[in-house]
């Protein structure tokens, strides 16, 4: 098992090793996995290519480490604790056993279909144990898994099964949310019908019983696949750095890209940061409440939890459903220690008032992570108070799907906590400030852009089909080193706050979303000229989304706000949807054509006095309207 830091101390010296000898220092974690073959080298890098390896030639299996390994100490133990949407629902408690069952038969089931080491299969489903089931099932043969969160469109599903060429989709009928049950077969279909020509079977697992249109050529039910296969499937000896999955994620121009993760360091690292981050203890009940569409559900509801041996918790359902007070509600019935969250639910929730937590006895909780945004003071002290009651440190953790684990984070009990701050790297991992130059600021009380200056195990290898764009988007900017696309500061003892992006990324109730991508959905609209995209400050979501739209329709009314909102719900999913859609006659350019975004940004966030210079644009013309005709 991984080495898990007892105090301060521990953390100072682990770190200062970590940096004098990364290598040695990997290399004892990393030796805590079974491997089938020993590692002969633990990391070759070069930020160029980049070329990244970690744990050289040694051969292993994730699914055997994260099931297999805990049998005989913990087989009885409850792996996975699933909380259905529905309360008066019973809860599942999957036992170490029965999970290695259950992903035993699920990967016979897949080669039955065919499914063969290398080959990609995209998952589309609810936050259902079959999710968790079949993930660690494709770990388990060597199929590359890339899991695509179910509320995105039938569009952007199409998309990143032809980018990844998957083979199979394995779905649900339908998504149970709060009182309604959600279509998700029939999204999958719609997919199809546009494209996924790599596709040869689609896997439905039954999970409401609600009608489904078939195709006896494709469709099979998961029910019939799996339960007969045998609970025996011996795990595929795979290199350490053979892809584990593909996560698409938002970047700054163009369609999401498929994040690549191999599996020895991506192993390595989210077990050690898992031990570590939540200061998990043998016996406790751990719940990460993100879905497992995205990198903290791999991460940190999955993989990490799993390899170190816990019990972690997947909730199907929704923050409000049937009440308020329903996360607090799932922390008493299952005695929650280590509550991890979106600082959006946070705020969600923080606006519904104190009395909900207060109902229910939240006295097993001994840690509060926040991921996924910046975390506003009014949001931490709120969390701090009526959830943690004063008793429960506040870890703000830092990190990316590029990152795969963990980064930036207080140790709960170990190091301190300060509002708004990440403050503290993780041993291995070594971040710097620089200057738009890419020179390195030394000292504290220092502002910049956030780079990370030495490989660490979890770090993005490539970006599927395409080396040339992990090469320019993370590793061109600032010579030899990955660049976060993050701005940062450190306040005068050394803490590290991450601000945002500096990046035309944006943050919308911690979904990460690209503002080229939104107005690309926009521009679909046949009677949008050009559209414009930037964040706002928003109470709830963190940033919300502010679309300029140049058009030709003469009615700029509701019902054509109404097919904008439709074109973006279809293209991409219902989160991204704009807040605010203002219909302007010109956007601000640069006599190169480039929008200038700085000002769409400040008259969207009500900053429009602070405009700057505008003397250089094309067309300055156009700000006073865009200021006039603001919807602030
Ligand atoms: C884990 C995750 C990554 C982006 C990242 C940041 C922002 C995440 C924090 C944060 C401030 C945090 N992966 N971000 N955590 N900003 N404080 N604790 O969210 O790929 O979806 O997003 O999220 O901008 O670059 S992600």
């Amino acid at each position: 098992m991984t080495t898990q830091i007892k105090d301060l101390e521990h953390y100072k010296t682990m770190y200062d090793e970590s940096v004098k000898d990364p290598e040695g220092f990997w290399k004892k974690e990393a030796e805590t996995f079974t491997w089938f073959k020993p590692f002969d080298k633990v990391c070759e890098w070069d930020f160029q290519g980049p070329n990244i390896k970690w744990f050289l030639n040694g051969k292993t299996n994730i699914s055997y480490n994260c099931l297999d390994r805990h049998l005989a100490t913990r087989a009885d133990q409850t792996a996975i604790i699933w909380e259905p949407n529905d309360p008066s629902f019973p809860a599942r408690h999957i036992s170490y056993k029965e999970l290695h069952e259950e992903v035993c038969k699920c990967a016979n089931g897949l080669k039955f279909i065919g499914v063969e080491k290398g080959d990609r299969v995209v998952f589309y489903m609810p936050m259902v144990a079959e999710l968790a089931i079949g993930v660690l099932a494709c770990a388990r043969i060597g199929a590359i898994h890339s899991v695509v969160f179910a509320g995105f469109s039938a569009q952007a599903l199409a998309d990143r099964v032809d980018d990844a060429s998957a083979k199979v989709i394995i779905c649900s009928d339908y998504n149970r949310r709060g009182a309604k049950n959600i279509s998700v077969k029939t999204v999958v279909d719609d997919a199809m019908d546009k494209s996924c020509n790599s596709v040869e079977k689609v896997i439905v697992q039954k999970n409401t019983g609600g009608h489904v249109d078939w195709s006896d050529d494709t469709d099979i039910w998961w029910h019939d696949l799996v339960e007969e296969q045998s609970a025996e499937c011996e795990a595929e000896e795979m290199d350490s750095e053979d892809m584990l999955f593909i996560l698409y994620t938002s970047g700054s121009t163009g369609k999401p890209k498929g994040v690549v993760h191999t599996i020895g360091g991506y192993m390595t690292y989210t077990c050690f940061s898992f031990k570590n981050v939540f200061q998990y203890k043998e016996g406790d009940i751990y719940w990460c409440t993100a879905d497992i569409g995205w990198i903290t559900g791999h991460s940190y509801i999955v993989y990490g939890p799993l390899l170190a041996g816990a019990t972690t918790m997947m909730f199907e359902g929704v923050p409000t459903f049937p009440d308020a007070g329903r996360f607090w509600s799932i922390c008493e019935k299952h005695k929650v220690n280590q509550f991890y969250t979106a600082p959006t639910a946070i705020r969600a929730l923080m606006a519904k008032g104190d009395d909900w937590p207060a109902k229910y006895d939240l006295s097993s909780i001994k840690v509060l992570g926040s991921v996924g945004e910046p975390i506003n003071e009014e949001a931490w002290h709120w969390y701090d108070k009526h959830i943690g009651k004063g008793n429960a440190p506040i870890i703000d953790t830092w990190w990316q799907t590029e990152t795969g684990g963990i980064m930036i984070t207080p140790l709960p009990g170990i190091t301190d906590t300060k509002p708004t701050y990440a403050s503290y790297p993780m041993p291995g991992i070594q971040p710097v400030l620089v200057d738009s130059d890419g020179n390195v600021l030394e000292g504290n009380d220092i502002e910049g852009l956030l780079c990370i200056k030495y490989p660490w195990p979890s770090m993005i290898r490539t970006t599927y089909g395409d080396h040339e764009r992990c090469k320019n988007v993370y590793f061109s900017a600032f010579k030899d080193m990955y660049f976060t696309g993050d701005g940062a500061r450190k306040d005068n003892e050394g803490r590290i706050r991450v601000i945002g992006r500096v990046d035309d990324v944006i943050n919308v109730s911690g979904h990460r979303m690209g503002t080229a991508e939104v107005e690309n959905a926009i521009n679909e609209h046949p009677n949008v000229v050009e559209s414009a995209v930037v964040g706002y400050p928003h109470d709830i979501k963190g940033q919300g989304i502010y679309a300029y739209v140049i058009t030709q329709n003469k009615d700029l009314d509701d019902t054509f706000k109404k097919e904008i909102l439709d074109v973006v719900r279809r293209e991409i999913g219902p989160i991204a949807k704009p807040d605010k859609i203002q219909f302007v006659s010109g956007l601000p350019k640069t006599r190169s054509g480039k929008i200038m975004r700085r000002i769409l940004r400040k008259i969207a966030s009500k900053d429009a006095e602070n405009l700057g210079d505008i003397s250089t644009l094309l067309n300055p013309d156009c700000v006073e309207d865009l200021k006039a005709g603001a919807l602030v």
